[in-house]
């Protein structure tokens, strides 16, 4: 699909998703088509650079921008205890980070009626997972992830609906601490706030998770 001519129709489109939320920022719909062209070349870099690429473990910090994740790919291996400050450095845009197997790649062109679920598979269906630090969520949806809270509830804005995903404010920031699962191979991760642009023009990454 070729995703410049396939904007257009959402630009004249009221957004009718209104599970998390999202604004239509302003200037964010010129912004997004501006980084189009950075967004596919991180992308390539990202296909590249997954294999053999180091890996992870312990404390790292992942950063969300305006329209990319810093890193866009990891290595993680099962089994490795990880703490992953998640940190938003927008100043000006919401970010979400999701982490999945098969977009669903209908909702691209879904109005309406849209489901809020991105991935097919979604990661972190039944893995424990302790979510600390949390600084300016917009919200956080569980799903089916087995979540641990570290102080009161009320700061992490929980809501259902959709895969597990934080939502962070501009400048907000999120802890998540959990042992990798035996969920080996090749994962992806993205942000489909506004309804899909911001994954369209780049925010997205490769996960590669080794057998332990
Ligand atoms: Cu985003």
């Amino acid at each position: 699909m070729d995703h410049k001519t396939a904007e257009e129709p959402e630009l004249s489109e009221e957004s009718t998703w209104s599970r998390r939320q999202f604004l239509w920022g302003v200037g964010g719909i010129a912004a997004a088509g501006a980084v189009t062209l950075f967004g596919r070349r991180d992308i390539v870099t990202a296909a590249r650079g997954i294999f053999g690429s180091p890996v992870d473990s312990g404390s790292i910090k992942f950063y969300a921008y305006d329209y990319y994740f810093v890193p866009n790919y990891m290595t993680w291996r099962v089994g490795d205890y990880m703490r992953v400050t998640f940190q938003n450095q927008s100043h000006t845009h919401w970010h979400e980070w999701t982490i999945g197997r098969h977009v669903n790649e209908a909702y691209f062109q879904a109005f309406g009626e849209m489901s809020a679920d991105a991935w097919q598979t979604d990661f972190w269906d039944n893995v424990p997972v302790t979510l600390s630090n949390p600084y300016n969520i917009d919200n956080f949806v569980p799903n089916k992830a087995i979540v641990t809270y570290d102080g009161p509830k009320y700061q992490f804005n929980i809501e259902s609906g959709g895969d597990f995903s934080p939502t962070l404010k501009p400048g907000g920031s999120l802890t998540l601490s959990f042992q990798v699962p035996n969920k080996p191979g090749l994962w992806d991760y993205g942000c489909f706030v506004q309804q899909y642009i911001h994954y369209r023009t780049g925010m997205r990454g490769k996960l590669m998770i080794l057998p332990s």
